[in-house]
């Protein structure tokens, strides 16, 4: 970023730009008292939900079309389709999206499509696709399970300290693995009416025979559950696809979701139906109508959109949006902040999950993502919760410190034993799980990250627990996970700003002295990475391409974070810091939201992203706030 831009003149004051915003969120929450922004991710949900509906034959026209014009209009002018806007074309992306029109009518030799086909076979073909993209033309005859790894499902019956039981993968791997192997064994197919072989190259990616490595090994292994899988009466397979229900029908969350998130959601569904639950049988039924409360229908010029949002994010927004708007100066007393925090207590988790398979003594506690998610609280929620209900003393006290007390209770319990803390278990590091063929896509595993940690050591040190073990060993977890440049690396946000941003504030909350040569380190990596616009940005290519980490076109979102970490760091009156808070004044919308076209949440590091609608929103205002309050 050499080159020197004119300076934008600050069109808003930030005490202005502080206004506007609460204004903006005062109108944007529900009147049951939370907030929640879109979760945008990619067109593979879309394409998916379309399979799924033709699987189950419950496809209208309507839905199929609505579907199919809001995948083409997310696709690339090359006729490609990316996981994210503004990302390079994606395989198997663009193969789902290929076959989710076609299914919707879009006829092979259309104009939008043969480039498509094209790149498809230049990168391979569906020979090279991902897994979950085959498993999805597996299900309507476009591949062969035989080509699939396979998945068995006496997996459910391993304990929890055999190595590759269910427990070591991340509780989303976990969900979605599960009703897999009830797919996979069963391996249905349900024909589409048309043929993709345009897409196929007849090609294998070639198999390389290693026997002495983990992937040769686990080869081997697939080989022998295929001739396994084979056997005609197998009264073991029978009692494991039991269990596997049964696994499946206990986690089944009020909102007839699975955990909250699409893929353990539409494979549960699979699962059930193929055990011979038929569609009005309750949970079956429940699932289904669940994903209409996950569906965005958007009326255009071209006509209705319809997408399907991966996940949805209320108590996440509602605590974010808390926070910013205290630091933006709200009184506690306010009703938005009262009927919020209401809200909020009524989230609270009281009953045990998957997260007592490693921490079977920890009572329950702590809070979800998501609207329903019972089975699933997770610590970063948790944390941010806390921060928001640690400074409400209404609508009343004493429920708020209950929340708060057993949150932190459940936090300490669920730290990791090198210190860290992951999102939803405590210590699911097991790596082996990771050499597995079927995990070519996303994260497998929830190791501690930097982000995590940095929010429950700042609610730590907020709740005056500097002193403790846990707190202290997560400061050295953060001090020992610093990267050789100065900044953090962002499990859930993108990428080395979002870690930055995170841990900075926790650090000195903790007593880390801003002088001290960490958070020096930290403010020069910041500043370095400053835009000549005065903003802050970083693209998605940082996590594939360490040549990016800090750099990409300004955002809100990313510019906010920045300036929460050099506030922290005492930088108030810095050059560096007035220029950020210009970048954000200045391009304020008059309603006082602003704007953002990227994606700056990560989903899972180079695989799967999301853009939070409110974040361009909320942490403009915190930082703002802070910097108008002078607090950090
Ligand atoms: C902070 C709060 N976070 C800790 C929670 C963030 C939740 C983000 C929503 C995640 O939604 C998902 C989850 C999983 C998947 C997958 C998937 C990938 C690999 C396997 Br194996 C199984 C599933 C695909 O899309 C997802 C979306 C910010």
């Amino acid at each position: 970023m050499t080159q020197t831009v004119p300076r934008a003149s600050a069109t808003a004051t930030p005490a202005d730009a502080l206004a506007a915003g609460i204004g903006f969120l005062r109108r944007e929450q529900d009147r049951a008292g939370w907030w929640k922004g879109e979760l945008a991710t990619n067109v593979t949900m879309d394409a998916e939900d379309l399979l799924l509906r033709h699987f189950l034959g419950i496809l209208t026209p309507q839905a199929a079309e609505e579907s199919a014009r809001w995948i083409r209009s997310q696709q690339r002018a090359d006729g490609t389709w990316a996981t994210f806007p503004g990302g390079p074309a994606d395989l198997s992306t663009t193969v789902e999206a290929f076959v989710a029109l076609r299914l919707a009518g879009d006829p092979a030799d259309a104009p939008w499509l043969t480039p498509s086909a094209e790149f498809i076979r230049d990168q391979g073909g569906i020979e090279a696709a991902r897994v979950f993209t085959r498993i999805w033309l597996a299900l309507v005859g476009q591949w062969s399970w035989d080509d699939l790894p396979n998945l068995p499902p006496e997996l459910v019956f391993l304990p929890s300290w055999f190595p590759l039981n269910v427990y070591d993968f991340a509780c989303w791997a976990r969900q979605t693995i599960v009703p897999l192997t009830v797919v996979s064994t069963l391996r249905p197919v349900r024909p589409l009416p048309f043929d993709v072989a345009e897409l196929r190259t007849g090609k294998r990616p070639p198999k390389t025979r290693t026997p002495w490595t983990w992937d040769g090994m686990f080869q081997n292994l697939d080989t022998a559950l295929h001739a396994y899988a084979k056997l005609p009466f197998n009264p073991i397979r029978k009692a494991a696809l039991k269990q596997a229900a049964e696994w499946i029908l206990a986690r089944q969350e009020a909102d007839g979701s699975w955990g909250g998130i699409q893929p353990p959601w539409v494979y549960s569904i699979l699962a059930l139906h193929l055990l011979g639950y038929p569609l009005d049988h309750p949970a079956v039924k429940a699932g289904i109508a669940g994903l209409d409360g996950f569906t965005i229908r958007e009326e255009t010029d071209q006509g209705w959109l319809r997408r399907l949002e991966a996940c949805q994010s209320p108590v996440w927004d509602t605590a974010l949006a808390m926070t910013a708007l205290l630091d933006a100066g709200v009184s506690a007393g306010d009703e938005m902040l009262v009927r919020a925090t209401d809200w909020l207590l009524g989230e609270e988790i009281r009953v045990p999950g998957d997260w007592t398979v490693r921490r079977p003594s920890l009572a329950p506690g702590g809070f979800a993502f998501e609207f329903a998610n019972d089975g699933y609280p997770d610590t970063d929620d948790t944390a941010e919760v806390v921060l928001a209900l640690r400074r409400m003393g209404k609508p009343d006290h004493l429920r708020i410190r209950g929340a708060v007390d057993r949150s932190v209770a459940w936090l300490e319990g669920m730290q990791s034993r090198d210190g860290g803390w992951g999102a939803f278990d405590a210590d699911n590091t097991q790596v082996l799980t990771t050499k597995l063929s079927f995990c070519d896509f996303g994260a497998v595993i929830d190791p501690p990250s930097a982000d995590v940690t940095a929010h429950v050591v700042e609610m730590l040190a907020a709740e005056g627990k500097t002193g403790t073990r846990e707190c202290r060993r997560g400061v050295q977890w953060l001090l020992d996970h610093q990267e050789d440049d100065g900044s953090w690396f962002g499990r859930w946000g993108a990428n080395y700003v979002y870690g930055t941003g995170a841990v900075v504030p926790a650090l000195t909350a903790a007593g880390i002295p801003r002088s001290s040569p960490r958070v020096r380190r930290a403010v020069r990596w910041l500043a370095e990475h400053q835009n000549a616009d005065g903003g802050w940005g970083e693209d998605l290519r940082s996590y594939r391409d360490r040549e990016w980490a800090g750099r990409g076109d300004s955002t809100p979102s990313q510019t906010a974070w920045a300036l929460l970490a050099l506030l922290a760091a005492g930088e108030r009156e810095s050059e560096v810091v007035t220029r950020g808070v210009e970048w954000l004044c200045a391009r304020q919308r008059p309603d006082g939201g602003w704007d953002e076209d990227k994606h700056t949440g990560t989903g899972f590091p180079g695989d799967f992203y999301l853009s939070y609608h409110l974040y361009r929103v909320v942490f403009p205002l915190s930082a703002l706030g802070r910097y108008v309050r002078g607090g950090s």
